[in-house]
């Protein structure tokens, strides 16, 4: 571990260490925050009304519109002379989400990243390969930070320029690499295509970023001849760092000295219990630059806080079902694109790349399943294709509760991704 001290203390001590940070919080964001002050001003919360951890409840949610409004500095809590780093993640829309640290939230980072590479099997023998954008986005820098910090050799090759990154990797025999998974699957298939595949070897994939089923997963490791872990983030909360997968992968610890986690329903924002699924609400019990208090993820999750096989005690998350604004809302049933993607992984025929495409005729939504197969060899034969869609629009239904059209299309049709896949395309809007 990289601070035993601290990835294993008692419940109870994460607990009362949490509510002195959270108290520090308050009182941090009502002394340096305007926009804060007003809030908790209004809601009558003060450091003296937080007693224990449960009057987190007194205090408003925030989201990502409060950070859009005061756009770009608004949120911060030092001046820029204190603030040493910017980051920024692009929306779909408008301006970006921007954050700022200060010298030791950047310190709090590295720590952060250096327990997730430790807990995931990395050490100062790996030579690693980062090949997320290096830039605004938060992916690359918080990885490297961390991986310096544990003694592993950096490459900061960054995302894309796919076959560079695959001679590097033989030239250099990186032993760890860093990407989404999505990304990581195209190296794989391109490595294959090159005839080069075994003279790759690398063992470890630090993954993370965007969802990826087991099911994915264990296709990406097979190819890769890797062991792959997750580890979420978001810029908002700092970037990656906020948990990550230990080796027994049975959910990603939360750093939980410096977030503190609540689990709630998305639509009536009650607090849900220990155990439920629900959207995850993080408060940042140490930042400086930005903190945040409540902040609405949007992701969906479940928290388990028995103490892990590995020995930390810290709560761990279950791989993100999806987000709940993209969560599909098909027909009134509720789909989630890793639940397709579970059932798509369970064929072999097929290849691990789809796209999900919605629409909507005569006040009705459709679901296109479209899926790539694996090679040319079932093109000829009309019977067997037929039979396999059959054989995955059964599965889906089964799993969705839904009927899908599903379109089998030609290998290497879809699009690739060097970064975040974008696997939905939802045109309800564009066709009425
Ligand atoms: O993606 C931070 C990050 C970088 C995490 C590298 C891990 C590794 P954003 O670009 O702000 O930050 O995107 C945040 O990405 O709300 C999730 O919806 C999604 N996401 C991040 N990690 C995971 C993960 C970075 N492990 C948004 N599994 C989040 C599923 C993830 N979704």
């Amino acid at each position: 571990m990289f601070q035993k001290d601290i990835e294993t203390m008692p419940r109870n001590k994460i607990e009362e260490l949490q509510l002195e940070r959270l108290k520090w919080l308050v009182d941090y964001c009502m002394k340096n925050i305007p926009f804060y002050n007003k809030r908790l001003t209004e809601a009558g919360v003060t450091a003296e009304k937080i007693k224990s951890l449960k009057d987190i409840e007194y205090i408003p949610y925030t989201t990502k519109a409060d950070i859009r409004d005061t756009y770009p500095f608004g949120l911060f809590g030092q001046p820029m002379k204190k603030i040493v780093r910017i980051h920024a993640s692009s929306g779909t829309t408008g301006k970006p989400t921007v954050v700022g640290y200060t010298k030791q939230d950047i310190e709090n980072w590295s720590d952060c990243m250096a327990r997730i590479c430790v807990a995931a099997g990395a050490n100062d023998e790996d030579i690693v390969q980062i090949a997320f954008g290096y830039g605004l986005f938060t992916g690359a820098l918080g990885l490297h930070y961390g991986l310096e910090k544990i003694g592993a050799t950096v490459v900061p090759t960054s995302s894309g320029n796919t076959e560079k990154q695959i001679m590097l990797m033989q030239d250099f025999q990186t032993s760890a690499l860093v990407a989404t998974p999505s990304y990581a699957q195209y190296i794989g298939e391109k490595a294959k295509e090159m005839g080069v595949l075994e003279n790759i070897n690398l063992r470890l994939g630090l993954f993370g970023s965007e969802g990826c089923t087991i099911e994915m997963r264990d296709q990406i490791e097979k190819t890769l001849g890797i062991f792959a872990t997750d580890n979420y983030g978001m810029s908002e909360l700092m970037g990656p760092g906020v948990s990550g997968d230990c080796h027994y992968r049975c959910g990603m610890h939360i750093n939980e000295d410096h977030f503190l986690a609540e689990i709630i329903d998305p639509n009536t924002e009650e607090v849900l219990e220990k155990g439920s699924q629900g959207e995850l609400v993080i408060t940042t019990l140490t930042k400086e630059g930005i903190p945040m208090l409540r902040y609405r993820t949007k992701d969906i999750t479940k928290i388990n806080y028995d103490t892990c096989k590995c020995g930390r005690t810290f709560a761990r998350m279950d791989k993100i079902k999806g987000r709940s604004d993209d969560m599909l809302k098909i027909r009134g049933v509720n789909v989630f694109p890793s639940q397709i993607e579970s059932v798509l992984m369970s064929f072999d025929k097929i290849a691990p790349h789809y796209q999900l495409v919605v629409t909507r005729a005569n006040y009705s939504d459709n679901l296109e399943v479209k899926v790539e197969l694996a090679d040319g060899s079932l093109l000829e034969n009309y019977g067997e294709l037929e039979k396999l869609r059959g054989n995955i629009h059964h599965n889906l239904k089964t799993v969705l509760g839904i009927d899908t059209k599903v379109s089998l299309v030609e290998h290497k049709s879809l699009e690739r991704f060097q970064g975040k896949a974008k696997r939905i395309v939802d045109l309800r809007n564009n066709n009425g």
